[in-house]
């Protein structure tokens, strides 16, 4: 009686704390893609399966320590084994019935849920390609109307809330929040292709389902047709370096309408950015708009101030790159200088040639040379990044 007491108690306490937390979201978020919903109701079957299992073998287990238990005088069987036909027969039907249950009660919905994954072609009516760089997503439209748009999307939770020993308070969207991004049209299927550019890197957004490793030189695909019009957050879901906490997917699915007119304004927008790279910007201009790029962009390694996190990531404050020369004495693009630097990468420093535009690299260099505690004194206009491109 009192074991009975003591387990009641402690079966009502673990109740109350369930019962405690019940708004607390048990179950998986919301399914809003095809694929998303198969492989819940995939999971959910399995998931009866095996408790069905679990209580009808817990069930013969119980009763028969209690059918045979000591007080009832059973007495063990020690000198003889039952016959080998017996053996035989308790393992074989376990054995039937679990055949049974796995190759065809789950095999066969299982089947289907990875044939749908893999389809991405199939009345896919638009491609997307995301890129995954440390750390950051950048998206490309591949056809339609919408093709040609293509742009990155950075964190936009404010930095000194990530800071250590931030007390205030946080974004509702606290590290779930970016710049651009991603908009889909509801109900289309979109193929998407995925790679990316230095490590692997995963986007994944739990209600759409689908999750596919980005690997650098790969071109993979998988696909989304979001049902349901919302915003959709899901994060980097591959361990990428000291910013993967820092690369969320935000996604914006509306209407066809709406998706039209938001390629449209992309589109003017982005016309609008090169035109800019044709005039002649003044350096207080560039240092303020590169001031923007730069905290964006490479703050994360670099710091704020300029003073890097050595040996990993050298400071730019003095650095003999970030105030050497772009060009050499013939005006010719210099190889190694502080331009290629940027534009190309080297060994862990990223390339970002397809990430900014140019007047974002144009920016971000005459920011590096005259501030940072840095005064060249010179100016990069967009039109010199142009050319060097070619
Ligand atoms: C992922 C971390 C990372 C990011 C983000 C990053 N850098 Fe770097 N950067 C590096 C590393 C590492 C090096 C040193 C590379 C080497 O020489 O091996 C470097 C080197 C440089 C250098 C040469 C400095 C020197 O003295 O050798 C410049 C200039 C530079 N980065 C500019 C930028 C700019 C501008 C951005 C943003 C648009 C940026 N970096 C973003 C990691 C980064
Ligand atoms: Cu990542």
């Amino acid at each position: 009686m009192r074991g009975f007491t003591k387990i009641s108690l402690a079966l009502s306490a673990m109740l109350v704390s369930v019962t405690a937390h019940a708004d607390y979201a048990w179950n998986f978020p919301e399914p809003v893609t095809p694929m998303a919903l198969d492989t819940l109701h995939v999971h959910n079957k399995f998931m009866l399966i095996s408790m069905a299992i679990f209580f009808v073998v817990l069930a013969i287990m119980i009763y028969s320590i209690f059918a045979h238990r000591k007080s009832k005088n059973f007495k063990p069987v020690k000198d003889h084994a039952p016959s080998t036909a017996t053996e035989i027969f308790w393992t074989l039907i376990p054995f039937v019935i679990l055949l049974l249950i796995d190759f065809v009660i789950m095999g066969i919905p299982a089947y289907h849920s990875v044939v749908m994954m893999e389809d991405t072609r199939d009345k896919a009516t638009m491609v997307v390609k995301v890129t995954g760089s440390q750390w950051r997503w950048q998206y490309e439209y591949m056809d339609g109307d919408a093709k040609g748009i293509k742009f990155v999307s950075n964190l936009s939770t404010p930095k000194e809330q990530t800071d250590k020993g931030y007390e205030g308070k946080k974004d509702e969207q606290y590290l779930l929040e970016v710049d651009n991004r991603l908009v889909l049209p509801v109900g289309e299927k979109v193929r998407i292709l995925m790679t990316a550019t230095d490590v692997m890197h995963n986007w994944w957004v739990p209600q759409f389902g689908s999750s596919r490793l980005a690997v650098p030189g790969f071109l993979r695909e998988t696909w989304v047709q979001v049902d349901k019009a919302g915003t959709y957050r899901g994060q980097c879901k591959e361990l990428c370096g000291k910013g993967h906490g820092y690369m969320p997917v935000v996604v914006d699915a509306v209407p066809m309408e709406e998706y039209k007119a938001w390629v449209v304004a992309k589109k003017e927008e982005m016309a609008k950015a090169s035109a800019g790279a044709d005039k002649e910007w003044t350096k207080d201009e560039l240092v303020a708009e590169g001031k923007g790029v730069y905290e964006k962009n490479c703050a994360v390694c670099h710091q704020i101030t300029g003073a890097g996190l050595p040996p990993a990531f050298p400071a730019l404050t003095g650095s003999k790159v970030a105030t050497g020369p772009i060009f050499d004495a013939d005006g010719k693009y210099l190889k190694d200088g502080h331009l290629d630097r940027v534009l190309n990468g080297i060994r862990v420093m990223p390339g970002w040639k397809a990430l900014l535009n140019d007047t974002e690299i144009a920016a971000v260099i005459t920011y590096e040379r005259n501030a940072l505690g840095n005064s060249v004194g010179d100016v990069l206009q967009p039109a010199q990044v142009k050319a060097a491109r070619q």
